[in-house]
C-alpha cells in the first residue's frame, strides 16, 4: 500500500501547486503516496463558517475551535481504515530534522494539521494527542508552508522515489557534513576559475579535495553540526582542519 498523506487546512488551495510539481508529483504519479485534502472550513457548523474565536482570557489573535477540527480529523481518518501518524504543525513543536523525515517515511499513514492564525485550543492537542513539529526558528503565518516542507522531506525518501545516486548522497549528509564546491563549463567565468585539482583527472587527490572542502565549510558555517561530527566515531581530525576556508563576504563580487 502507498503511503496515504491526509493534509488538514484553511488553505487547500496552497498545496496544488507544490504537490502537483517535482518530486511530490512523481511520487504520486508512482503510486508511491497518495494526497488527500480536508478544507477545516467545511466542518465549521454556524452560519459564518467560524473556524476560530477570541480566546478566553483576552489578548490578541484568534484561536482554532475544538469541535470544528474533531471533525475534520475524524472525517479524513475514517476514509481509510489505517491508523494515522498525526502531525500538528506548531512553533512550540519539535523541530523536524533528517532524521525525524527518514522515521516518517516508514508510516503508512500520516494526516498533517496546519493551522493559521494564532493558535489551537489547547484541548485539540489534549484530544488529539498529534506529534507538534515546527520547521524552525522564525514566524510563518500559517502551518501550511511548514506542511508541505514536511512532506516533500518525506516523500522523497520513499523507496522508488528518486534515482539511486542521490539516495547514497543523502546518507553523507546524515553522516553530518556539508557538500563541497561544485563546477561545471565554462572553465573561466568572469575571471573566476575552477580549482586546478578537479581538472587535474587524479580520482584520488580529487576526492581529498573534496572531503578537505567538505570539512573546512561545516567547521565554519555549522559549528554545530561540526561538533557533533568530530565527536562521533568517523570525525579525525586531520590537517585539513588546520586551515581556514577562504571566505568571501556575502553580496560582495568575488
Ligand atoms: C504571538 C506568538 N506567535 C508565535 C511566535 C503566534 C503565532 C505566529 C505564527 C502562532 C502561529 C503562527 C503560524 N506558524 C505556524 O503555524 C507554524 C510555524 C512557524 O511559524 N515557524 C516554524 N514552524 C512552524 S510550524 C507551524
Amino acid at each position: 500500500m502507498p503511503l496515504r498523506i491526509d493534509i488538514l487546512t484553511l488553505f487547500p488551495e496552497m498545496f496544488g501547486p507544490v504537490l502537483g510539481t517535482s518530486i511530490p508529483k512523481r511520487a504520486g504519479e508512482k503510486g508511491l503516496v497518495s494526497y488527500h485534502l480536508t478544507g477545516v472550513r467545511d466542518f465549521a457548523t454556524d452560519a459564518h463558517k467560524s473556524v476560530d474565536d477570541r480566546p478566553f482570557g483576552g489578548g490578541p489573535g484568534m484561536v482554532m475551535m475544538a469541535p470544528t477540527m474533531f471533525d475534520a480529523v475524524e472525517a479524513a481518518e475514517k476514509q481509510d481504515p489505517r491508523p494515522a501518524r498525526r502531525i500538528l504543525l506548531s512553533p512550540q513543536g519539535r523541530l523536524f530534522d533528517q532524521p525525524l523525515a527518514e522515521e516518517l517515511a516508514r508510516e503508512e499513514r500520516l494526516l498533517l494539521i496546519a493551522g493559521h492564525y494564532e493558535g489551537f485550543d489547547e484541548r485539540i492537542i489534549e484530544g488529539l494527542r498529534p506529534l507538534e513539529l515546527s520547521i524552525g526558528d522564525y514566524v510563518l503565518s500559517g502551518g501550511e508552508l511548514a506542511a508541505m516542507v514536511v512532506i516533500d522531506a518525506v516523500v522523497r525518501l520513499l523507496p522508488g522515489v528518486l534515482g539511486h545516486e542521490q539516495g547514497a548522497e543523502d546518507e553523507t549528509f546524515a553522516g553530518g557534513l556539508l557538500e563541497f564546491p561544485q563546477y561545471t563549463r565554462p572553465r573561466d567565468f568572469r575571471g573566476m576559475g575552477v580549482p586546478e585539482v578537479l581538472l587535474s583527472g587524479n580520482h584520488a587527490a580529487i576526492a581529498a579535495w573534496r572531503m578537505q572542502q567538505r570539512k573546512l565549510r561545516t567547521r565554519e558555517r555549522r559549528p554545530d553540526l561540526w561538533r557533533k561530527y568530530t565527536e562521533s566515531s568517523e570525525g579525525r581530525v586531520t590537517s585539513a582542519e588546520e586551515t581556514t576556508e577562504t571566505k568571501k563576504p556575502e553580496h560582495e563580487a568575488p
